[in-house]
């Protein structure tokens, strides 16, 4: 049995892009791994936030964690803010991370090329180590992400390899776990980018959109002059996209999707791909509206972060006696 850690930033609505690539995989692993999922609202205040707001996305990723099919029974679901270990953890191995290898990370230097460094604070710089910290802090031996976040492990798995020549055997080596089919999803609108919440709206599907907007969305979702509906991530990245998100949303393969709609054309193929998306969506909101509110939800993050208290309170005394520091 492994232990699988994940993390979800509540910085925005989540997205079919974080469904496909983290949550449906979340889900998959639960059933024969120890899992820890967490909401990593530390994480989100990188960049500003509006704490009203901040608080209820804390509690609407958790509640989707749940609508989405992850079981408390099988899996801890947590807010890493109510874990101090993590922070407690994350400063250790920023004494134990280079500037250079920071510099490094892409995501951070592409937010430097787009915004400059002024407004950028220095929680965006070091967040890949409280990301290590994350991973870390519970031995965890798989990290299931999407492909943006490859780096981020990387690091985390140089950090751990370090500590561990440098004191002495202490944390176990990540790896990451990405899926063979959405690991990127695309933005339907601009398929040479990924689907997030901050590039377009039209091309963003949101897991609490209007079941119509939905709809109109994937109707109107970028193609290209041809008709085929064939997997071809070069030459037709918008179909190729919808391909995947068909795939993982009815568990069909691309295959057999390719030769299911061999006779159709991209208005036929997008239709029955709406339908099974609005189907698909309409059931997590349905059961989203019921625990949200729920005191069940208040229930299973409590229990969530006694778990996590209790992994990490004893790591962190672990690492802290390695390291020097007194601490009974
Ligand atoms: P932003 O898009 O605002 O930078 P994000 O969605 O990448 O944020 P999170 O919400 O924390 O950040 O992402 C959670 C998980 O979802 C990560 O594992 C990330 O790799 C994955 N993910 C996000 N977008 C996509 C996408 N378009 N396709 C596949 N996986 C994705
Ligand atoms: N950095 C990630 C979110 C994240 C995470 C983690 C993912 C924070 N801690 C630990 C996996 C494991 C992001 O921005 N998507």
């Amino acid at each position: 049995m492994k232990t699988i850690f994940s993390g979800i930033k509540p910085s925005g609505d989540l997205t079919l892009g974080n469904y496909i690539g983290a949550i449906s995989n979340f889900v998959q692993l639960q059933n024969e791994n120890k899992c820890l999922f967490c909401v990593v609202d530390l994480h989100a205040i990188t960049v500003p936030q509006e704490k009203l707001e901040l608080r209820k996305r804390t509690k609407d990723i958790a509640a989707l964690y749940l609508a989405c099919g992850i079981d408390p029974n099988k899996a801890t679901i947590f807010i890493q803010s109510e874990v101090s270990a993590h922070n407690q953890l994350a400063w250790i191995l920023e004494c134990n991370t280079y500037v250079g290898e920071l510099n490094r990370m892409t995501q951070y230097k592409d937010k430097v090329l787009k915004e400059g460094t002024s407004a950028l604070t220095s929680g965006i710089y070091t967040y890949p180590v409280l990301m290590a910290a994350d991973i870390l802090l519970y031995d965890s031996s798989l990290v299931p992400v999407g492909e943006d976040q490859l780096q981020h492990v990387e690091i985390a798995r140089d950090i751990a390899v370090r500590f561990n020549n440098k004191y002495g055997e202490t944390f176990v080596i990540p790896e990451h776990y990405v899926p063979k089919i959405g690991a990127r999803i695309m933005d339907l609108q601009n398929p040479t980018i990924k689907m997030s919440k901050s590039s377009s709206a039209k091309g963003c599907i949101l897991l609490l959109d209007d079941p119509k907007i939905i709809r109109k969305k994937i109707m109107s979702a970028i193609t290209d002059s041809e008709s085929s509906i064939k997997y071809d991530i070069k030459n037709k990245p918008g179909i190729s996209n919808l391909l995947s998100i068909f795939s993982i949303i009815s568990n069909i393969s691309i295959k057999d999707l390719e030769s299911q709609f061999v006779n159709s054309n991209y208005g036929e193929f997008k239709k029955a791909l709406a339908d099974e998306l609005v189907d698909f969506i309409t059931s997590i909101q349905k059961r989203f509206v019921e625990i949200r509110n729920s005191q069940q939800l208040d229930d299973i993050l409590d229990q969530g972060a006694i778990t996590a208290n209790n992994i990490g309170s004893r790591k962190i005394k672990k690492v802290y006696k390695k390291v020097g520091l007194l601490r009974k």
